[in-house]
């Protein structure tokens, strides 16, 4: 079991998620900041208002990271710390701008390369409140390209450029559940212009225009002279069928990543989107037009996947809810014979099972044509960490064993099956703001006490890092 001698690992974080500082510098309100007001959207109340304070302690997180062995790490720019409104004809935050400029080139002297997300959820508000932000493509994607423009042409030193994180969670969270801001449902007491049942799929086809945009003015006015990569990062789960006799169970699986990973993917790889969508959603999904399949097709240099659990799938017989987004399936932790999937953990979403990573990664690299791909996130909450003591805490065995499980899976996947893996960020750094979850769930390697100053406390797992990915990574 080996990776190749030019794998990067490290860890991953988001802005909203960390850095706090909201009204600093100039940043404007995201709809994020927008989200967190509305009593009751988030479990414990709280918002990003001051999160980690990652803002103010660059160094110290770069001498976190650098103490932890990273020869990576994945952040995202704040695009209303940039520019404030959003938009093409608003000015931009120098300030704002100088920051993320600095950072990177405190992070590149520290022998640590930038992998960095251009949106992680945190759209500007003000682009929400002008003309209905990501539902609007001509507007959308032409402010995209034009914050996308002034990143590149900023931060040449970045060699690894992410257009969008998850854009699933922003069209299925954000447009049908209401479970991430904007808070779209179909409650139209709730929402005036809730429509579940077609905005998810309008957003998801937003994003891709704005993806291949953007990817379009990298490849041709900053990579020929910047010599960097331009990708996207998508999350999807590994399936098993709930009952494995049962054809209709089996082919439920593949959907269920059709409906999650391959909306965007198939578009991106292929030019259009998957036949089972099609057949369900009909003409609720829009259509490319020629120049869009022409903008989207090819348009990734990397894969950038976000993985952490599996489920069991079965399928649901009869005519699905015009609201579904699963793909007329149920998600289940429990299969036919009662076998459990893997442990709870602290986030309803989420139960280990390393398998499923190894399945997934040649999932995605057959059907893709084994692209060259960089795990963005992976990592696991804990259960019931919130309420231990600090010496509990740091002791966190369940992650330590779930990265271990996960990289060797990993491994395996790459020394055995051929998959083209290249990288792996860890999510995350530290605990931080758990969008809807508050401050309750942690996903950090790194405790931080937010009512002591946000001190920092490298749990056991940050530290099992290093020697894992030095024990598999080949020597030159
Ligand atoms: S919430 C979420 N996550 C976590 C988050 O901290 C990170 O920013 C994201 O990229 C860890 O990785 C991603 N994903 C959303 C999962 C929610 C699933 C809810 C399904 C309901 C149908």
């Amino acid at each position: 079991m080996s990776l190749p001698s030019d794998f990067k690992w490290g860890f991953a974080t988001a802005a909203y998620q960390i850095e706090g500082a909201v009204n600093e510098d100039g940043r404007g309100p995201s709809i994020w900041d927008t989200f967190c007001a509305i009593p009751g959207k988030i479990a414990d109340g709280s918002s990003g208002a001051v999160a980690c304070d990652s803002y103010h302690r660059t160094k110290e997180d770069i001498d976190l990271l650098k103490s932890l062995g990273a020869t990576a790490y994945r952040f995202s720019l704040s695009w209303s710390r940039i520019i404030p409104l959003g938009g093409r004809n608003d000015p931009v935050n120098q300030k704002g701008l100088d920051h993320y400029v600095k950072f990177v080139d405190d992070l590149l002297e520290a022998g640590i390369e930038p992998f960095i997300t251009l949106f992680h959820w945190d759209l500007p508000d003000a682009l929400d409140k002008r003309y209905g932000g990501l539902l609007n493509k001509e507007e959308f994607s032409a402010d995209f390209e034009n914050y996308a423009r002034i990143c590149f042409k900023a931060i040449p030193k970045c060699k690894h450029w992410i257009t969008f994180n998850e854009p699933w969670c922003s069209s299925i969270l954000g447009y049908n559940t209401g479970y991430f801001a904007p808070g779209h449902t179909s409650d139209r007491s709730k929402s005036p212009v809730g429509d579940s049942a077609r905005e998810p799929w309008i957003v998801g086809h937003n994003f891709l225009i704005a993806h291949g945009k953007a990817v379009k003015a990298y490849r041709e006015d900053f990579k020929p002279t910047q010599g960097g990569e331009i990708g996207i990062t998508l999350n999807g789960d590994a399936t098993l069928p709930w009952d494995p006799e049962d054809p209709a169970d089996v082919e439920a699986c593949d959907r269920k990543i059709e409906f999650a990973i391959s909306w965007f993917a198939d578009p991106i790889y292929f030019g259009k989107y998957p036949d089972s969508m099609r057949k369900q959603l009909g003409d609720r999904l829009p259509t490319f037009t020629p120049e869009e399949v022409a903008l989207v097709k090819g348009s990734n240099d990397f894969y950038g996947m976000n993985h952490y659990t599996a489920n069991y799938i079965k399928h649901k017989k009869g005519v699905p809810p015009e609201d579904d987004f699963l793909g007329n399936l149920e998600t289940l932790f429990y299969n036919k014979n009662g076998d459990c999937i893997g442990p709870e953990t602290q986030s309803f979403w989420l139960r280990p099972h390393a398998q499923g990573f190894r399945d997934l990664l040649n999932w995605l690299s057959k059907r893709y044509g084994y692209p060259k791909i960089y795990v963005t996130e992976n990592g696991t909450s804990l259960k019931g960490e919130n309420d231990m003591s600090l010496e509990q805490i740091v002791e966190d065995d369940f992650r330590v064993k779930y990265f271990d499980d996960y990289v060797r899976a990993m491994a395996k996947a790459y020394e055995e099956d051929g998959v083209n893996v290249r990288g792996y960020l860890a999510w995350s750094l530290m605990d931080n703001f758990e969008w809807a979850e508050g401050y309750e769930t942690r996903f950090g390697v790194t405790y931080v006490d937010y009512a002591n100053d946000q001190k920092r406390y490298p749990k056991k797992s940050a530290k099992s890092l290093k020697p894992l990915f030095d024990s598999l990574i080949k020597k030159e």
